[in-house]
C-alpha cells in the first residue's frame, strides 16, 4: 500500500515518487530510457541464453533479472519494466518478430482486413505473463525504489504496425491515416483500448507508476497531432486517473518541439519527457505549470562520449532544472555502444551537484 507519511513524503517509490507527488529533493531522481538492454554485459548475457527477444520478455524470471540489472549496477532511483512496445500488436494478434541485428518485423496491416484480425480479447494470455513480471520485480525492489510500467503511445505503435517495422520516418502510417482516417481511427481506438487495459494490469501487478512512450509523434503537423496523439492519450489518461487516482503518467512525445505544450495542456499527464531537441529554456520557462514535472533530456550521444563535455552539460541542466520538480534522464533511449563507465560517471555527476 502506498501511504502518505506525516513528513508529505510517500512509503512505497522513494525519491522518484516523491518529485512525481510535488516533494522536491537536493539532487533529482535518476532513471536513463533503455536502461536494461544492449550496453550492459549482463543483459548480452542472459540475451543470449534466451531464446529470442520477445520470449525474453514472456519470461518473468529472466525479464526480471533484466529489469533489476541496472539497478544493481547504478542504483538508480527507478527500474522499468523489461518489454516493449511491440507487445501489444503482438498481444492483440498481429505476427512479431524480432530478427537479430534488424530490429522488429510485423506482419504489416494494409487494409481493414487485417485489422479485422485483431482481437482484444486474445490479450490476457501474454499482458498476464509480462505482468507477472511486474510482481516479481515489485517483490524484489526496495521500496525506495520505483517501478515503472509502460506501453507505447497509440499512434507511434501504429506506425510499427501499418509499416511493418521501422522507417526513416514512419511514413507509411501517416499515408494511411490520410487516405483511410476511418479504418485507421479503428486502429488507434484499438490500440488505446489495448493500452488502458495492458497498464491497468501493470498497475495493479505493483506498477508505481507508467510512462506513454510516443516516440514517432513529432513526425505528425498540428491536426494530425491533435487526432492520433492528444486524443487517444488524453483517454488513456483520464480512464487511468478513473481507475488508479494515485499513479501518476508520465508522457513521452519526442520530438513534438512547440506541439508539446497542447500535449501538456490537453492530456493531464503529470510529467512530461522532453527529448534532446527541446532547450532547457522552454522546458524551464515555456512550460510554465509548476506542478508539472520535467523529464529529460541529455543527449544519448554525450553519454557516449563522456568526459568533461558530458559532466558540463549534467551541470547546465541541473543548474537550469534548480527549484524544479524534475527527473534526470536522457532525451532518448540510450545507445547499445554506451560505456558502463560513463553511465557510472553520469550519476555520480549528478549525486554529486551542490
Ligand atoms: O536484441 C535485443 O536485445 C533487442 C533490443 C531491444 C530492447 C532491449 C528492443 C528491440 N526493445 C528493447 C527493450 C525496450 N524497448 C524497453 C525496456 C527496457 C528499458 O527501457 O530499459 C522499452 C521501454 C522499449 C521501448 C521501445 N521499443 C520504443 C520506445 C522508445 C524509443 O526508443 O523510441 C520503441 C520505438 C521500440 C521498438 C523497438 N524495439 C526494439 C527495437 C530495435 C525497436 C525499433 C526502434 C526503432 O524503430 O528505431
Amino acid at each position: 500500500m502506498k501511504v502518505k507519511q506525516k513528513d508529505n513524503t510517500y512509503n512505497v517509490g522513494g525519491k522518484f515518487i516523491n518529485t512525481l507527488k510535488g516533494v522536491k529533493s537536493s539532487t533529482p531522481p535518476i532513471w536513463l530510457m533503455r536502461q536494461a538492454g544492449r550496453y550492459l554485459p549482463e543483459y548480452r548475457k542472459i540475451r543470449l541464453e534466451a531464446d529470442g527477444f520477445l520470449n525474453l520478455c514472456y519470461t518473468p524470471k529472466l525479464a526480471t533479472e533484466v529489469t533489476l540489472q541496472p539497478i544493481k549496477r547504478y542504483d538508480f532511483d527507478a527500474a522499468i519494466l523489461f518489454s516493449d512496445i511491440l507487445i501489444v500488436p503482438h498481444a492483440l494478434g498481429q505476427n512479431v518478430e524480432f530478427l537479430e541485428g534488424e530490429g522488429p518485423c510485423l506482419d504489416p496491416i494494409i487494409s481493414a482486413n487485417q485489422l479485422s484480425k485483431l482481437d482484444l480479447e486474445k490479450t490476457n494470455e501474454k499482458f498476464t505473463l509480462i505482468c507477472e513480471t511486474v510482481s516479481r520485480v515489485r517483490q524484489s525492489l526496495s521500496s525506495d525504489k520505483a517501478l515503472i510500467g509502460f506501453c507505447g503511445g497509440p499512434w507511434t505503435v501504429a506506425t510499427y504496425m501499418i509499416a511493418g517495422g521501422s522507417t526513416v520516418d514512419q511514413a507509411p502510417a501517416r499515408l494511411f491515416a490520410y487516405k483511410d482516417p476511418e479504418t485507421f481511427a479503428c486502429l488507434i481506438e484499438l490500440i488505446t483500448e489495448a493500452s488502458i487495459k495492458y497498464l491497468s494490469k501493470q498497475i495493479k501487478a505493483g506498477a508505481d507508476v507508467v510512462q506513454l512512450f510516443d516516440s514517432w509523434a513529432g513526425t505528425l503537423p498540428e491536426d494530425e497531432f491533435l487526432k492520433w496523439v492528444i486524443r487517444p492519450t488524453k483517454k488513456i489518461v483520464s480512464t487511468l486517473k478513473e481507475l488508479h487516482p494515485n499513479i501518476p503518467v508520465i508522457g513521452f512525445p519526442r520530438a513534438s518541439g512547440p506541439k508539446t505544450l497542447d500535449y501538456i495542456n490537453e492530456t493531464g499527464v503529470k510529467a512530461i519527457g522532453c527529448d534532446t531537441s527541446l532547450p532547457l529554456d522552454y522546458m524551464r520557462y515555456t512550460i510554465n505549470k509548476e506542478s508539472l514535472v520535467l523529464q529529460g533530456n541529455l543527449d544519448p550521444l554525450l553519454l557516449l562520449v563522456g568526459g568533461l563535455k558530458m559532466k558540463n552539460r549534467i551541470n547546465e541542466i541541473l543548474e537550469k532544472m534548480r527549484n524544479r520538480l524534475f527527473i534526470f534522464n536522457l532525451g532518448h533511449g540510450i545507445l547499445p555502444q554506451t560505456s558502463t563507465e560513463n553511465v557510472t560517471s553520469l550519476v555520480e555527476t549528478i549525486r554529486s551537484f551542490k
